[in-house]
């Protein structure tokens, strides 16, 4: 083969193992992955993908189709570096090299502080290894796992809906409904795209909410975020949350860094922080918010209800600079999206 025809044959054998890495589970711990098995030719001779944590890893699932012997001298392209370690399943790069495979290509490196390295335990063995292949694709398909797995933390967006003077509330505690319906129809779309709602107890405690992504009709929508309760006081049994179709996770919130770790550590890969103040200057001031969704009524309430609290701003030299990313018009209201601007 020539090196161009082995471009191309990569290539079409990487899309065709994010075809079959997109037949998993979107959401848990474990990401999507793919493989297919090439001989030395170019054909495929077996195709594999990963059903989710605890099954077979792509490329295991993948040489399981081949008689012995078969995948000797053959290709394996992987849309993710072949993992290192034993976790709930044994290292694939291992089991790559017992299989006698010549060849690895793979898209994107495996960030995982215990799996990473399966690359060098390759190239040590003897193996032949390409990285980079399709990269861009693989990495916009995988890219919530591939944020949580570096950062080891859950994409943070941090909402809130406030008059037009950053206002969350009026004197009495009432807040319902600072904005009107499309903007509250926003936030049911944008929850249940994450993996998982959070609020502080506090919130609870004054709002009992559901936490649960709806429809205009208030029927539940398909995919349901995890509940997460940050704080330590405890929670009333009639609590709303307590009948989320999922368990609620309760956090101390203390050590917002720790917490957020256990959270990827179940797989949470994307957190929506819908409050209350409290939870919202919490996440500020630790400076783990990487989008600020800030729903803006025309209405003015004054006061000192604000939708966040002390920053710890002395100076104004000192404010938390963020840049506008988008500006949404919803019926009434606008939807501003912010983006801290980190030096
Ligand atoms: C691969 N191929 O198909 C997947 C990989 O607990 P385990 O044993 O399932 O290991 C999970 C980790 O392995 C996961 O966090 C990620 O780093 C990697 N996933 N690796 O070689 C696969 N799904
Ligand atoms: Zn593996």
């Amino acid at each position: 083969m020539t090196t161009a025809t082995r471009a191309a044959t990569d290539a079409a054998a990487m899309r065709r193992a994010l075809g079959l890495a997109e037949r998993g589970p979107a959401k848990g711990v474990n990401p999507r992955v793919g493989c297919v098995i090439l001989s030395p030719d170019g054909d495929v001779l077996a195709e594999g993908w990963h059903r989710g944590a605890g099954t077979a890893h792509a490329e295991v699932d993948a040489l399981a189709k081949l008689e012995p012997g078969a995948a000797r001298g053959a290709t394996a392209v992987v849309t993710l570096e072949p993992c290192n370690h034993t976790g709930r399943t044994g290292p694939c790069a291992a089991a790559l090299v017992d299989a006698g495979i010549a060849r690895v290509v793979y898209a994107v490196d495996d960030p995982g502080r215990h799996s990473a390295g399966g690359a060098r335990t390759l190239r040590d063995a003897g193996v032949e290894v390409e990285p980079g292949v399709l990269a861009d694709e693989v990495e916009a398909f995988l890219e919530d796992w591939l944020f949580a797995a570096r950062e080891r933390r859950p994409r943070v967006t941090v909402k809130w809906a406030s008059s037009l003077d950053g206002r969350v509330a009026a004197a009495d505690g009432t807040s319902r409904w600072i904005t009107g319906e499309h903007a509250r129809a926003d936030v049911h779309r944008r929850r249940a795209t994450a993996d998982a709602i959070a609020v502080g107890t506090g919130t609870v405690l004054a709002d009992d909410p559901a936490l649960t992504a709806r429809d205009a009709d208030g029927a539940l929508l398909d995919d349901q975020p995890v509940p997460v309760v940050f704080g330590r006081r405890p929670l009333p049994p009639d609590a709303a949350v307590l009948r989320h179709p999922h368990e609620a996770v309760t956090l101390p919130g203390a050590d917002l860094a720790a917490d957020l770790e256990e959270l990827q550590r179940r797989g949470i890969r994307s957190l929506f922080v819908e409050g209350g103040p409290t939870l919202a200057t919490a996440f500020l001031a630790a400076g783990i918010v990487d989008d600020l969704l800030v729903y803006l009524a025309p209405a003015l309430v004054g006061g000192p209800r604000t939708a966040v609290g002390d920053l710890g701003v002395a100076t104004i030299a000192d404010t938390l600079r963020l840049h506008f990313t988008e500006v949404v018009r919803l019926g009434d209201d606008l939807l501003v999206v912010a983006r801290p601007s980190h030096p």
